[in-house]
């Protein structure tokens, strides 16, 4: 025990080493020109960008920030080309593509990559290749990029290297949490999150920014009303209750928690007691039990709804106050394409306009995402024991990685391996993959295999889910060859 503490300790010296240099590269950045901050459309990469702006804030550094789904495409590169950056910081943007550009790059003086993916081997070996890129990557000191720690905690960690940044920025540790949880490291028990994340919950508890507690995962508990949360909540089926807000309404009734004639509008899960919790947390799992019986046990249930909150217990006037909460209303965000709405509400929560704008395009991010719910499962094809969603004149690339969870958790008993496409820029399309329950093995590996026969094509990920890019010409090999794997 005591060497595996002593392990934890040394890697996460480590990982400040780099930052002690990363100080020091970014105090010599944007005097003379300012510094483009390239980030990631996901929760992940707008929290990253947001704890890094305020950073270059406070250094009083010019910069300007830009989000991109991907930068291996044509936007990328010309949108590169012609501003001829000097001075740069990609966030959450991958390892190898970024330097590949630096690298390629005379204009440029220094650059920082901050990023939690995988790197490629012949990288690994000799990352600081080019002097003029500094990369901090969890992986280069044996920390697993994948649960430990994301681009959101790196750029925590080093923007609080810097005198005070905590104390004036209480938010931004939260916001770390957010972009952890965003690309779903909750994967300790009861859905916690471990290694350096947790590290930063526990010192955000020491200071009282954030409380940590198990009790039952509704999504949206902070910001949408009881019957609205029951109504919406996709993870199980809740007969009566889910998709019908009369139904929601009329359970909460019956539970004793809500008064006919009251305003159901009014009233939220953080606003009951402790009594009325409980009372609904059995209620629940009674309607549930009727309806999965045989299927899961009470145990089960009960385990499954269960799981870490993080609550931001230092922001009384923020407009999130759950980072479950705020990781998907962030993330609705980059889906609908506006990251930069997120990003104004976070760097500003108290500016009611934008807040405004997040709640709407996570509306309409539901919207967009319950038409595809209806009929989903019957628009899958199955190919051995991949199922096949073809997205292409369906859904933009955005949704395509919340397609395919959502399908993994549907098709756990039909399918392994779940593949949904959809249009990319030129012909290229997208492609998410994710495992299903019933999947044995890593799906990076079979992925990059794959890919070792398809050169036009890129793509990477972790154990139960990866992405990838291929021209549509190549979309025919490269399920045959996903198949050929799997069998
Ligand atoms: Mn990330």
């Amino acid at each position: 025990m005591g060497l595996v503490r002593h392990c934890k300790m040394h890697k996460l010296e480590n990982i400040i080493n780099y930052m002690v240099r990363a100080v020091r590269v970014l105090e010599s950045m944007g005097k003379d020109d300012p510094i483009f901050v390239f980030s990631h459309i996901d929760t992940d990469g707008i929290t990253s960008a947001v704890i890094i702006a305020k950073l270059l804030i406070e250094m009083n550094k010019p910069f300007i920030l830009n989000f991109f789904p991907q930068i291996s495409n044509k936007s990328f590169e010309s949108y590169w080309q012609e501003v001829e950056p000097r001075y740069v910081i990609f966030l959450d943007l991958g390892t190898d593509t970024p330097l590949a550009y630096v690298k390629k790059t005379a204009s440029i003086s220094s650059s920082i990559i901050i990023d939690h993916h995988i790197v490629s081997s012949s990288d690994f070996s000799d990352p600081f290749s080019d002097p003029r890129s500094l990369v901090i990557n969890p992986r280069l000191c044996e920390i697993d990029g994948s649960t430990e720690i994301s681009s959101a905690g790196i750029a925590f960690l080093l923007a609080n290297t810097f005198y005070g940044f905590f104390d004036r920025n209480k938010a931004h540790l939260f916001y770390a949490i957010t972009g952890a949880l965003g690309d779903s490291q909750d994967v300790g028990p009861k859905r916690s999150l471990i290694g350096i994340n947790k590290f930063i919950v526990n010192y955000g508890e020491r200071y009282g920014v954030i409380n940590s507690y198990e009790d039952y995962i509704l999504i949206g508990m902070g910001f949408k009303p009881l019957y609205r949360l029951l109504a919406e909540m996709f993870i199980l089926d809740i007969p009566g209750i889910s998709g019908s807000y009369e139904g929601a309404v009329d359970f909460l009734i019956q539970a004793g928690v809500l008064r006919r004639g009251d305003d159901p509008e009014k009233v939220y899960w953080d606003k009951l007691t402790p009594e009325q919790r409980d009372v609904l947390r059995n209620k629940l799992l009674e309607a549930l039990v009727l309806k999965h019986c045989g299927k899961y046990s009470i145990r089960e249930i009960d385990e499954m709804l269960r799981g870490y909150v993080y609550e931001f217990s230092a922001g009384q006037n923020h407009f999130c106050r759950y980072a479950r909460d705020l990781s998907i209303l962030i993330n609705a965000c980059g889906k609908m394409r506006s990251p930069e709405v997120a990003f104004g509400a976070l760097l500003n929560p108290l500016n009611k306009d934008v807040v405004q704008q997040v709640f709407q395009l996570y509306e309409r991010y539901r919207a967009v995402l319950s038409t595809i719910f209806l009929n989903m499962e019957s628009q899958v094809e199955m190919h051995g024991s991949v199922a096949v969603y073809d997205g292409r004149d369906k859904i933009h690339e955005e949704l395509t990685s919340s397609v395919a969870s959502i399908l993994a958790h549907a098709l756990k008993s039909t399918a392994k391996i779940i593949i949904v496409l959809s249009r990319s820029v030129e012909n290229a399309l997208k492609v998410s993959i994710r495992g299903t329950n019933a999947f044995q093995g890593n799906l990076v590996e079979i992925l990059k295999k794959v890919l070792s026969n398809l050169p036009e094509a890129s793509g990477g990920g972790h154990e139960l889910a990866a992405g990838a890019y291929l021209p549509e010409e190549k979309l025919e090999s490269f399920l045959a060859a996903m198949e050929r794997l799997l069998e």
